[in-house]
């Protein structure tokens, strides 16, 4: 299929005042910018429609092989500023918009993000709906229309205080309601035997109706669908009451039905087993599996040929019962045998799994199950029967085991391909969490090593350096990242050292500009930027990021005229709303920060910036100015990581742990590009067990006990001394991720970072030898990896 039809300027002139005046109902003269984004989205999405029918068309005609990506997470950030760099239509847009005297960058900036996701795992199924797209696999993402995506954070007192976000709360232009699309799911009440056949009798129903958004790929060539469900009433409305005047009562059933698509469960580790959890995975889940069925039987009567026509994929268990419930529509609903839906439905279920971190590993008590999804409980006690009677398992390993049902374990048996997201956490699930299940089913768990989309993350976020990267070594690159290893032709080239560096200065500046409008901060952008952004989470070290930067400023204040790197130290990230040591760790580092950003004898040389709401509008412009890359994890505790990849393919080089997807950036990079410290899994694991790990390690270091005195003290929080003895006991005395036991080594390699820095050629190699080794990182080569191993499927391009 070609690339979508070059639109001319005067067309696309005539399709934005079309829709400003006649879809939003505005004169030129008293736009908003709101107005004009409406009108500019409308205008962009009409074309990305030609190329979303050619591509289900052509599906409808090839039989194609589709995918379903089930996930309870996607987060997308801005849909516009992406669809308009995938069309190509940058700069013919803002041509077009000044003539009015509308800057693009207003009319983008102005799109609330869809933050519908929390982390990592969110944005990795966004990332992959692109690729999808981009190499033209037929695909659809299913996931839940939250009308309230991740929270929204500020900081007040240093501490993080949560809002709600609220993006539906004005017209969503990219999202088309389709009322016929709509599934009835029921919840609760009994199951009978009649005459051998179980039937549920449901207690309670809600309607899912679709919401579908065109995803274009790069050169707008392909576009798959997001279909997201909405939560409605089965019965609208008890007239009656509101006839007798009870309003409110009259209004409950629509109430109680919304609530399971009101709000993203903030949490992104511990399953806190709460009742709308389960009936959110599972409102998604059966809609999306009945919506595939359907889809399935309007082409093909015999529902055998599901495993060859269909790939579904879990993303972690969040969806895995999508096992069970497939079973459920193929015996219940569609009349299949026992036998044949257990074999079909194994046969067309995947399961990646994105953490070991036992705390984030969902179960469900068999009481709750039993109570809410009472049909699926019967089923999964019968597929759980098989799996105990096929491997003679012991009982630890069965999926129901002390009066709960273990998902991690439900999905790994009713999947095909069982995957981790990076080569060192593909080996762990093997060697730990999953190694009894490894023996018992052998070749299922295999790797794809995760990737993220260079369109936003390069081409988009980065236009700057995308035009080095053209000028070296032309076009084609956006859709074939390898070829970015051309470059190390070059990587002697004074001249292309010369323009990357132009590049990250003309970034940083634009960091520095936007964090003083929208903050009042302001920074050196001639210092390195030194980022650390991702979730709060113990595992992710920023504690020892914070103590290293205490380190320093104090090592400043006693030596002042050494020869010191400037240094931004800079954070960004959120904690789950109930983590209470991670927020500890939030209103650490705004203490610290408001200590070390008033101390006139080391400002020149030390900043520290947090800036609230981290988001992925804000991950696009602080990671093309990233000088360096924070990953310092506990080995053996990341699964994977994708901000590393981001940011070393803008150019930042990477101080980090052997830990997740770090590994492999070292060997494409090559070791003597990347500052690695740290112990390995292995190590980490070992030391662990040690109980005075944390006390022996402190001992020994005479810098971390001066910096937990410092903040024993009260240095930070004066007007609260004891505030921090809570969080200092707990390094003393738990340190579970053992920040303790890695701090001289972080501390020693920081220094080394703080050298290779003022060699301003050096530096400059290592930065072009990075980027160079990034191609392998592209989410595309994830994609044909999972197309190839686990899909078993082909593009239609
Ligand atoms: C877990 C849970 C647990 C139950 C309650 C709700 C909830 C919501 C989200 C999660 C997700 C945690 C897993 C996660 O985000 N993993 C991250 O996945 C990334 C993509 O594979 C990977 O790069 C990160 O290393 C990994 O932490």
């Amino acid at each position: 299929m070609n690339a979508v039809t070059p639109i001319a300027a005067d067309a696309l002139r005539d399709q934005i005042q079309r829709h400003l005046t006649y879809t939003i109902g505005k004169d030129k003269g008293h736009a908003s910018h709101f107005d004009w984004r409406m009108a500019v989205s409308y205008a962009v999405r009409d074309l990305i429609v030609d190329s979303w029918f050619a591509a289900t068309r052509k599906t409808y005609e090839a039989k194609g092989k589709r995918v379903y990506y089930l996930s309870m997470e996607f987060l997308i950030g801005r849909i516009l500023d992406d669809a308009v760099v995938n069309l190509g239509l940058h700069d013919q847009i803002k041509a077009v918009l000044a003539e009015d005297g509308i800057a693009l960058d207003d009319v983008i900036a102005d799109e609330p993000d869809a933050a519908l996701g929390n982390g990592g795992l969110g944005r990795l199924a966004a990332c992959f709906l692109e690729s999808l797209s981009t190499l033209g696999c037929p695909a659809h993402g299913y996931g839940i229309r939250y009308e309230h995506g991740l929270f929204r954070q500020r900081f007040s007192g240093g501490q993080q205080v949560e809002s709600p976000e609220d993006w539906l709360n004005q017209p969503h232009p990219w999202e088309f309601e389709r009322p016929e699309a709509s599934y009835t799911i029921p919840f609760n009440g009994y199951v009978t035997d009649e005459d051998g056949q179980s039937v549920w009798h449901p207690a309670e129903t809600v309607h899912a109706r679709a919401y579908d958004t065109p995803v274009v790929g790069w050169q707008g060539r392909w576009s798959n669908t997001l279909r997201l469900w909405g939560a409605h009433p089965t019965e609208l409305f008890d007239l009656e009451r509101f006839n007798s005047g009870d309003h409110t009562a009259a209004a409950a059933p629509e109430a109680l039905a919304r609530t399971l698509s009101r709000v993203l469960y903030p949490e992104d580790t511990t399953d806190s087993g709460k009742e709308l959890r389960l009936k959110q995975e599972f409102f998604l889940t059966s809609a999306a599996l009945q919506d595939i069925l359907r889809r399935f039987l309007s082409e093909y009567d015999d529902l055998s040929l599901l495993p060859e026509k269909v790939a579904i994929q879990m993303n972690d268990t969040h969806p895995a019962l999508a096992g069970p419930e497939l079973i459920r529509l193929l015996v219940d609903v569609h009349g299949l045998d026992w036998a044949r839906a257990r074999d079909i439905a194994g046969r067309t279920l995947n399961y990646t799994n994105h953490t070991l971190l036992p705390e984030a590993l969902e179960r469900w008590s068999t009481w709750l199950m039993g109570r809410v999804l009472p049909r699926h409980m019967q089923i999964i006690e019968r597929i759980d029967a098989e799996h105990a009677q096929a491997t003679g398992c012991a009982p630890h390993l069965r999926i129901v085991w002390q009066d709960q049902v273990l998902m991690g374990t439900l999905a790994f048996v009713m999947a095909q391909h069982v995957n981790g997201v990076s080569a060192l956490h593909t080996e762990l699930m093997k060697d730990t969490v999953f190694a009894d299940l490894h023996m018992l089913y052998p070749g299922r768990i295999l790797n794809q090593t995760n990737g993220v989309t260079p369109r936003r993350w390069m081409r988009l976020s980065n236009p700057a350096l995308s035009r080095v990267i053209t000028d070296r070594i032309g076009s084609g690159w956006e859709s074939d990242l390898g070829r970015l290893s051309a470059l190390v032709d070059h990587a002697e080239d004074a001249g292309l050292h010369g323009d990357i560096r132009a590049a990250k200065t003309a970034n940083k500046q634009a960091f520095a500009t936007w964090l003083q409008n929208t903050t009042g901060q302001i920074i050196n952008p001639d210092a390195m930027f030194d980022v650390q952004v991702k979730r709060i989470h113990e595992y992710k070290r920023q504690l020892m990021n914070i103590f290293e930067t205490i380190a320093r400023w104090s090592a400043i204040r006693s030596n002042p005229d050494a020869n010191w790197t400037p240094r931004v130290k800079i954070f960004g990230g959120k904690a789950a709303p109930g983590y209470f040591t991670a927020k500890d760790v939030i209103r650490l580092i705004n203490d610290v920060a408001n200590v070390v950003n008033n101390d006139p004898a080391t400002a020149h040389l030390l900043q520290i910036v947090y800036p609230a709401n981290y988001n992925v509008s804000m991950a696009q412009r602080l990671i093309p100015a990233a000088d360096l890359s924070e990953q310092i994890s506990t080995a053996g505790k990341e699964a994977s990581g994708t901000g590393n990849m981001k940011l070393t393919m803008n150019g930042a080089l990477t101080i980090g742990t052997l830990d997740g997807a770090n590994v492999e950036i070292l060997e494409h990079v090559g070791a003597e590009n990347f500052f690695l410290f740290g112990m390995t899994a292995q190590q980490a694991a070992a030391r662990g067990a040690n109980p005075g790990h944390a006390r022996s390690a402190i001992l020994a270091s005479k810098p971390l006990q001066d910096v937990l005195q410092m903040i024993a003290e009260g240095r930070f929080s004066p007007e609260d001394p004891s505030r921090y003895h809570g969080l200092v006991d707990h390094t003393w005395n738990h340190d579970p991720f053992l920040v303790t036991s890695d701090f001289d080594a972080y501390l020693q390699c920081q220094k080394q970072v703080d050298v290779a820095y003022r060699d301003t050629t050096r530096w400059d190699q290592m930065v072009l030898r990075n980027i160079a080794g990034s191609g392998f990182f592209s989410s595309d080569r994830t994609i044909k990896g999972y197309m190839n191993d686990i899909w078993h499927t082909q593009s239609l391009l």
